[in-house]
């Protein structure tokens, strides 16, 4: 048998664009770890992007959907053990113990590259190592920041092609010794000679590592998502976020969008929400009858980074290049405009089939088809569906998607400076107690907001209905650094701005989901959101009303547009009325929080606090 030469396997058909020897050493040293029958470097061209997809439909991974329904499109259905994110095997492995914080997994990094090395030994036997360059952001703004990805998935080669700039222009980038952040990916299923693949490799056993120290990740076992897209949450959030930390910016699990208000003023907004919060929807929403005028337009669906500008501005970007959207409640009602983005060149996964090759799933329409192949690869009906309850997509089904394809894309969403901030909106779901939206006082008083928020569960995830669950700026599973560390560089933030002497973005806190006695929804939500938003443009221009409660400024009825709307004085009262009881329920939450976060929480925020029960108490 011949000898396994790593060395070899990597220099065939290695692009003359590589110049970097820290890049290939690493190659081979990953290739002699992992064994691969193969190592094919990407160039991101559109011919590569045929012939894995080819590939992955003559494997059965992908099936080709009608051409003249859906162009260029395909659909996964992974295997029913690996459908999203495990935050249970998600691990920071920073040196200190106290660095990755209460609220990550942690395991010493000695121990990991042991059990990592062990993982890894011979995983990607049978397959083909890629080598996936990517740029998060646009490729050579000073904003960007390139990684490597090495994976045995082709999957994860045609999902990174749209989620990221990937391809030939990044190893220019990254000349003879740029920086990246190395990324080892392995579906944990190597093929011994012979053996059959199946259409989903996967691994029961499952690890997604960050060493923030060495900015290096490495994933196995899993092929989806999150797991295995590692730009995203792993590179784009957990590594960057420390890496944000020590540099003086922010990475953070927020959709940009512009608003252009009637007059052709033009303002930016940020906006961080927990999962099943319709942040997507929100990034490209359209205005309501009745707002004419106005306009939003969609920089980003889910990240962004954040950093200070020259002029003391807080300027933001979107790292991505593509939506990696939840496919289920998505309809030209709730989304016109990413209804409008999924006409053509999407992945699909786990979402069902139609008899004419193309797609659906729960929400999309009124009515379901007569008949589906669902996510699975079973037979369904409404009827099947009625009695089984099998649901035919996945609640986790998702869309890949580029994002330049969104109607209501932002002229600057690739602008190299990024575009400057007005204004931050932190929200979540709750049927009771917080309002619509309220104004923060201060930085400080927004930081609280933003660090106590919660979010009740809903279906869509595992575990208990309705319990409200504490979601730090939507950042519990993607800071890759001690929660209480993360608060005090905000905090930090803010105090560099203020001395800048530039106008500091505005603190909103905003909910969509206040019930009423019925159990109904009061809020009409989606477009109807603008009207809260031109509230908060308002307050920024220093021309809209608002009165000062005990959490902070909110607006009265007369305060709002309600131009085109029949929304009532009284059913604004419903989304608006807090009581004293249920802000010291709340408040008895927010100590639960904080004592669990306590090593490192900033005085500042227990002063918020404080103050917060002094105002009941008066
Ligand atoms: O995305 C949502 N947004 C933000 C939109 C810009 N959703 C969907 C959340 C699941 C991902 C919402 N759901 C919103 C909202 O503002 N509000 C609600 C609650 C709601 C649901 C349905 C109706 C009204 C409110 N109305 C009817 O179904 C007719
Ligand atoms: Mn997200």
């Amino acid at each position: 048998m011949k000898q396994f030469n790593a060395v070899e396997l990597v220099k065939q058909a290695m692009p003359l664009e590589v110049k970097h020897q820290g890049l290939i050493a690493w190659v081979t040293q990953v290739a002699t770890l992992t064994r691969p029958a193969r190592v094919v470097w990407c160039d991101g061209s559109q011919e590569e992007y045929d012939r894995l997809s080819a590939q992955m439909v003559e494997a059965g991974t992908l099936k080709k959907l009608n051409p003249a329904k859906r162009p260029n499109s395909f659909l996964a259905c992974s295997a029913p053990s690996d459908v999203a994110r495990v935050e249970d095997r998600t691990f920071i492995c920073s040196a200190r113990r106290e660095d990755a914080g209460p609220t990550n997994h942690w395991i010493p990094p000695v121990e990991m590259r042991d059990t990592l090395q062990g993982l890894f030994d011979g995983a990607m036997e049978g397959r083909t190592l890629y080598v996936i360059p990517f740029s998060m952001g646009p490729l050579g703004s000073p904003i960007a920041h390139i990684g490597v990805e090495l994976s045995d998935s082709p999957y994860v080669v045609t999902n990174m092609r749209i989620m990221t700039r990937m391809g030939r222009a990044v190893y220019e980038v990254l000349g003879s010794d740029g920086a990246f952040v190395p990324c080892v990916h392995s579906v944990g299923a190597p093929l011994a000679a012979g053996q059959a693949d199946v259409r989903w490799p996967c691994n029961d056993t499952k690890y997604i590592v960050h060493f923030p120290e060495t900015r290096e990740i490495w994933s196995y076992g899993s092929g989806y998502g999150g797991n295995a897209l590692l730009g995203k949450k792993c590179f784009a959030l957990r590594i960057a976020s420390t890496m944000g930390r020590e540099q003086g910016w922010l990475a953070e699990h927020m959709l940009i969008l512009g608003v252009t208000d009637p007059a052709g003023r033009k303002y930016h907004v940020a906006a961080a929400f927990p999962s099943a919060c319709g942040k997507t929807n929100f990034a490209m929403l359209i205005p309501p009858q009745g707002m004419d005028g106005w306009r939003v337009s969609t920089i980003g669906d889910d990240i962004a980074w954040i950093k200070p500008g020259q002029d003391g501005r807080l300027y933001a970007m979107n790292p991505e290049a593509g939506y990696f959207g939840v496919a289920p409640g998505t309809s030209e009602k709730t989304n016109f405009n990413a209804m409008a983005t999924l006409k053509e060149n999407v992945i699909f996964t786990n979402v069902a089939l139609t008899d004419d090759g193309d797609v659906w799933w729960e929400g999309m329409t009124d009515t379901p088809p007569a008949h589906l192949i669902d996510w699975q690869g079973a037979d369904w009906t409404p009827e099947i569906g009625r009695e089984t309850g099998r649901r035919a997509a996945h609640p986790n089904a998702r869309f890949t998607a580029p994002a330049a394809q969104c109607p209501s894309i932002d002229a600057d969403w690739e602008n190299p400076a990024g575009v400057p901030l007005d204004a931050f909106i932190f929200g979540g779901r709750r049927s009771t107690t917080v309002p619509l939206v309220t104004e923060a006082r201060s930085w400080t008083e927004g930081v609280y907001m933003a660090a106590t928020m919660g979010s009740e569960t809903t279906a869509a995830a595992a575990g208990e209905q309705g319990v409200v669950r504490r979601d730090p700026f939507a950042m519990l599973p993607f800071c890759g650094y001690n929660m209480s560390d993360y608060f005090a560089h905000w905090l930090e933030m803010g105090n560099r701005l203020a001395a800048s002497g530039a106008t500091v973005p505005k603190i909103f806190c905003v909910n969509w989901f206040r019930k009423g006695p019925d159990g109904k929804f009061v809020w009409p939500g989606f477009g109807e959101n603008m009207r809260v938003l031109q509230w908060m443009l308002g307050r920024i221009e220093g021309q809209a009303g608002g009165v000062e409660h005990v959490g902070g400024v909110s607006p009265s009825y007369r305060d709002l547009n309600w131009s085109g709307s029949d929304f009532s004085a009284a059913q604004f009262e419903q989304v608006m009325s807090t009581d004293a009881e249920s802000w010291r329920e709340e408040l008895l939450l927010h100590a639960e929080l904080f004592a669990k976060l306590h090593h490192h929480l900033p005085a500042a925020l227990i002063d918020v606090k404080a103050q917060i029960e002094k105002r009941l108490a008066a």
